[in-house]
């Protein structure tokens, strides 16, 4: 299924009074609006594509019906979405989840509905079928050299498909660890991870680089021998300049202040970009602004005074990506919504005056420093992204557009009731 052109400006045009109305009020409340709207139109979050399905958890998974079948329909997916918001240009693949067996074809879907290819995924935190050997206990850190070198070789896969779509970055996120107390040797597993990464490392292109990503627990519950910023940082620190750390928001055990992570990370150019989701307890990947969406703006007022500082283009500086997981929510639905939260905290930082901020943290005003962030926070900034989306011929509101167009009913009807996507 595809929108055409015409659907898109009748649902604007009933929307367009009101939303006329919101934005000539902002515009006249804010110095920078139109700035504003301009950063938007260039921000793009990259969908992942085990996020179109329903999700699950252990206890049980409630499909929604309508679900992408294949790789292609998942990019269909992504097209629809990028359609609506016009702020998800990209797509990022999980192998073995999806495999682009006919990368040529799929590069041409893609590129039809304006999408490219963002970071390739690898797994070795499953067994798949027909593998030699198994996972059960580590694969990068595992002390047996054999399953260690079977991971390398799937990475090293990963990458080739990569190359093939045109993504530049490796994500690399492992479940080795340990349950138990004794099982592990710490200084060993890490050792041999980091050799693993190491010849990894030396099959990357000139222009890629490799994002290593970090979480406290789960699916082992004792120790993860990437369990931390500090673990990622050193592990990237030693690999090189092409490895950095990335963030995913739900890695972080209850009350991390992560933007100050996120600061830190930036300053030493080790910030390799974001997993968004929100949580409320672990790695919940619930949509992104649902739980802490104030938090969110404060990781958002590092990032754009901390890339202001670098000198790097907020939209390209770093990868943006949803990592979430839908299990009451239509998948489509959710993910508009993640990425209107993270376009709406993007809006709100910029609404930062950093020359008065500092000003007021030089001279110790506790208060106006935070009366400053909090009046930020506190702006509508909604209908700015809402033009920002017109502009780029998108609708001006992507969840009730998608309702009124009945899209998922229309999935269902093309693609069956039935239907698993493969992912989370
Ligand atoms: C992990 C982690 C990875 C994601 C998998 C599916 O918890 O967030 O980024 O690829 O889940
Ligand atoms: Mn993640
Ligand atoms: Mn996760």
């Amino acid at each position: 299924m595809q929108l055409e052109k015409h659907q898109i400006q009748d649902l604007n045009q009933d929307a367009l009074p009101s939303h006329q109305r919101k934005f000539n009020y902002i515009s006249g409340e804010v110095k920078n609006a139109e700035e504003v709207v301009k950063k938007l139109e260039a921000f793009n979050i990259a969908i992942p594509s085990w996020a179109l399905g329903t999700g699950g958890t252990r206890f049980g998974r409630f499909s929604g019906g309508g679900e992408p079948r294949s790789l292609e329909e998942k990019i269909e997916d992504v097209g629809l979405i990028h359609a609506l918001n016009r702020s998800s240009n990209s797509i990022s693949l999980h192998i073995p989840w999806d495999i682009p067996d006919n990368a040529a074809s799929v590069k041409a879907l893609a590129a039809q509905l304006g999408l490219h290819f963002d970071a390739v995924n690898s797994n070795t935190f499953q067994d798949q079928k027909d593998q030699a050997l198994s996972y059960k206990f580590g694969s990068l850190h595992h002390v047996d050299k054999s399953v260690r070198q079977q991971a390398v070789e799937h990475n090293i896969q990963v990458i080739n498909y990569g190359v093939e779509l045109g993504s530049k970055a490796l994500s690399v996120w492992l479940a080795d660890g340990s349950n138990f107390p004794g099982q592990l040797n710490f200084r060993n597993a890490f050792q041999n991870t980091l050799e693993s990464l190491q010849e990894i490392y030396t099959a990357l292109p000139d222009d890629w680089k490799v994002w290593v990503e970090y979480k406290p627990y789960e699916p082992n519950f004792y120790s993860t021998t990437i369990g931390d910023w500090g673990q990622s940082y050193l592990l990237a620190s030693k690999l090189g300049d092409k490895a950095s750390t990335l963030v995913d928001l739900g890695h972080h055990l209850p009350n991390t202040n992560i933007e100050q992570i996120v600061s830190l990370l930036l300053m030493e150019g080790k910030l390799a970009g974001f997993h968004f989701n929100d949580s409320k307890y672990g790695d919940d990947d619930l949509t992104v602004g649902s739980i802490n969406p104030y938090q969110l703006f404060l990781i958002f007022n590092e990032l754009v005074e901390g890339m202001d500082a670098r000198g790097l283009d907020h939209a390209t500086g770093i990868g943006w990506m949803i990592d979430a997981s839908h299990n009451v929510k239509d998948p489509i639905e959710d993910l508009l919504q993640s990425v209107e939260a993270i376009k709406i905290a993007y809006a709100q930082a910029l609404l930062v005056d950093y020359k008065v901020l500092k000003d007021a943290q030089l001279n110790n005003d506790v208060v106006k420093a935070q009366d400053i962030l909090q009046s930020a926070y506190r702006t509508d900034v909604r209908p700015l992204l809402a033009e920002a989306r017109l502009r780029a011929g998108g609708v001006i509101d992507p969840v009730s557009a998608f309702r009124k167009l009945n899209v998922r009913g229309e999935l269902i009807k093309e693609r069956g009731l039935k239907t698993v996507a493969t992912g989370l």
